[in-house]
């Protein structure tokens, strides 16, 4: 009976100060658990990304392919390239057809990701060994990619045999036709 009764008061002070523990507790890290409704150091703005969009397209003149344009310019950084290709399926004998040089190793075909490309449906690349880009275009396709780049300026050819008479005809390694350059600036 001496013990209970020592014990109850006892109960009482704990249940109390428990009470009041957690609504100091609540006071303290009521603001922390909020949540916030601005923008937070994690959510920053991520570095901006820029957009170039690339056609190859027959050219009307010659009626070979053509990549529109063929020399473009482009700020510094990350940068989601997109080549709608209008040319007819090819086949590029002897592709290694390993993608390279894009972030992950991997291009976008018609929405679905390739780290390689069947060589049985390789019209064009848009190759820059300068920057150990290496992508694979499919006749009738849209191919995206994101790279990041630095400044300079980088030269880029297509390797897949194109055009009037395979590897060393026209437009074969023709500026404006099937090789560029990229400038890329501060
Ligand atoms: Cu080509």
């Amino acid at each position: 009976m001496g013990v209970r009764s020592w014990f109850e008061p006892l109960g009482v002070v704990v249940a109390i100060a428990v009470i009041v523990g957690i609504s100091m507790g609540a006071v303290l890290l009521g603001p922390v658990l909020v949540p916030a409704s601005g923008p937070s150091p994690s959510s920053a703005a991520p570095p901006p990304t820029h957009y170039v969009n690339l056609s190859i397209v027959i050219n009307a003149t010659w009626g070979v392919p053509q990549y529109v344009p063929a020399n473009f310019s482009v700020p510094a950084g990350r940068v989601v390239i997109t080549i709608r290709d209008y040319d007819q399926p090819g086949t590029f004998v002897g592709c290694g057809c390993n993608v390279t040089g894009t972030v992950g190793a991997v291009e976008m075909i018609n929405g679905t990701a390739y780290h390689r490309v069947p060589s049985a449906n390789v019209a064009h690349t848009f190759s820059s060994p300068a920057l150990n880009l290496n992508v694979l275009s499919p006749g009738g396709s849209t191919v995206s990619f994101v790279t990041e780049l630095f400044p300079g300026t980088y030269p880029w050819w297509c390797m897949a045999p194109c055009g009037l008479d395979g590897m060393m005809g026209f437009p074969m390694g023709v500026p404006g036709f099937m090789a560029g350059t990229i400038t890329v600036t501060n």
